[in-house]
């Protein structure tokens, strides 16, 4: 178990103010300047060294993503960070506790990730519903500016970098990175075609980097304790301590931070008091949030709970928010309600994910109630393949993914429920 004196969230439960004051006495904001002073490329070495990946979902390596920034921004070119609060994952919700009680994490690590990367400004996009967690990222902005932290000189380092707040209108498309630049400048929020990657053409056309909220908080604690430190929890490609968030049929659902790569059931039985009735009443986990397959109680049980360990069990860590699943779950409603999601969650802009999330979302609503043919099985899991890797953004993966998990692992059940239906004829819609 993660020792107490190596957590970097110390007040993610929020026992303690979150305010300034609190946040230094915590060791925040603590020579922020020296920091800054081993230059740019030295920190973004460092956070390479560190083996940071993103914490949005993708886990792309955080301090290569700065490096494709330049390194001699035209003036009339300014560069950007945006930090993505868009937090709208089902089943995640670690981004919301940062900000809630540890705000000032998030504001020294914008200060110090921009500079690495050269940026003249971040940009926070809170989602819209979290209203009282912009009302304490506002405070704790204004908080940074009052103190000199950030601004002209920002911590007295010689550096000009203002951090400004975005209030998001409650859409969850909004949290892919190029939807979320496209709001920001003010537009509907719909993906663009990637290349151009944001740090080649971003925000106002201008080279920009989107990173996850945990992802830039993290980053004040990597440089004071040393990329080494970080690097010694969990294994190779799969570094660092990670907020894991654990919803569903456990005793104690919560969110806590932990060495990357602990076991499943580790995690499960140290934070969570076990599963509801015990083990053996675990059914199946989402490991990493909605858009992740599901994976089988007997699988996850002793898995590493990382990007690789849950790749290989053909899932994925994504946010790593578990949804723990017993034996009283509808395991059939439970993804067709997930399928429903991303068909109103959908932009509508590219075909595939337009028609497919509806079409998908109809079928499984037939395979809930058993009214449809057993061929249809097959038909649907070819629809997750046309749809799969055929879109604009990853929305379209994300609603082909836990339906691929269901027919994978529960086709006997989705079966069951059509023969004891009468087994009806039916063309898929
Ligand atoms: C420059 C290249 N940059 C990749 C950058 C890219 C992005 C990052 C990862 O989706 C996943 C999604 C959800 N040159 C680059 C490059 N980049 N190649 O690296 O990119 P990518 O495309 O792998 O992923 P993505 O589009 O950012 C994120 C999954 O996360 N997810 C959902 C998360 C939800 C939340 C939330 O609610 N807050 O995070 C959960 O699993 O399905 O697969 O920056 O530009 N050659
Ligand atoms: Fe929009 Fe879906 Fe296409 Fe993404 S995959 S751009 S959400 S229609």
């Amino acid at each position: 178990m993660l020792a107490d004196k190596d957590r970097i969230f110390t007040n993610v439960y929020g026992f303690q103010p979150w305010n300034l004051k609190a946040a230094q006495a915590r060791g925040d904001w603590d020579n922020t300047k020296d920091l800054m002073a081993r230059g740019q490329d030295a920190i973004i070495e460092e956070v390479k060294a560190s083996g940071l990946r993103g914490r949005g979902g993708a886990g792309f390596p955080t301090g290569l993503k700065w490096s494709f920034m330049p390194k001699e921004p035209r003036a009339d070119r300014p560069s950007f960070l945006v930090i993505n609060a868009d937090e709208s994952e089902p089943g995640s919700c670690k981004d919301r506790e940062i900000i809630r009680h540890d705000p000032h994490k998030l504001i020294e690590g914008a200060l110090i990730a921009g500079f690495a990367m050269r940026a003249r400004a971040a940009y926070i996009y809170i989602r819209g519903e979290f209203i009282r967690e912009a009302e304490t990222l506002f405070a704790a902005v204004q908080e940074a500016y009052d103190a000199g932290l950030l601004g002209k000189n920002a911590a007295k380092s010689g550096y000009d970098f203002d951090v400004f707040v975005h209030r998001g209108a409650g859409a969850y498309i909004c949290g892919e990175e190029t939807a979320m630049i496209e709001s920001l400048e003010g537009k509907k929020g719909q993906p663009r075609l990637k290349p151009p990657f944001p740090a080649g053409a971003g925000l106002y056309g201008c080279p920009t980097t989107v990173n996850n909220v945990e992802s830039i908080a993290v980053v004040p604690t990597i440089l004071r304790r040393g990329a080494p430190w970080f690097a010694s929890f969990g294994r190779e490609n799969n570094k660092g301590t990670k907020l894991f968030q654990i919803s569903g049929h456990v005793n104690k659902p919560c969110v806590v931070e932990e060495a990357m790569s602990i076991p499943f059931r580790e995690l499960i039985d140290k934070h969570c008091g076990g599963i509801r009735g015990g083990w053996d009443n675990l059914l199946a986990v989402i490991p990493g949030g909605s858009s992740v397959p599901l994976v089988p109680a007997a699988e996850i049980m002793d898995a590493p709970m990382d990007f690789d360990g849950l790749k290989a069990l053909g899932s994925g860590l994504g946010t790593a928010a578990a949804i723990v699943m017993d034996k009283s779950t509808d395991i059939v409603q439970a993804i067709s309600r997930i399928s429903y999601f991303y068909k109103h969650e959908s932009c509508g802009q590219c075909t595939p994910c337009r028609e497919g999330t509806g079409w998908m979302w109809r079928v499984m609503e037939r395979l809930r109630t058993g009214d449809a043919d057993i061929s249809e099985i097959d038909t649907l899991f070819d629809v997750t393949k046309q749809v799969e890797g055929h879109t604009i953004c990853a929305l379209g993966d994300a609603a082909a993914w836990p339906i691929q998990g269901l027919i994978r692992h529960f086709r006997p059940e989705l079966e069951r429920r059509i023969r004891e239906n009468g087994g009806v004829m039916e063309a898929a819609e």
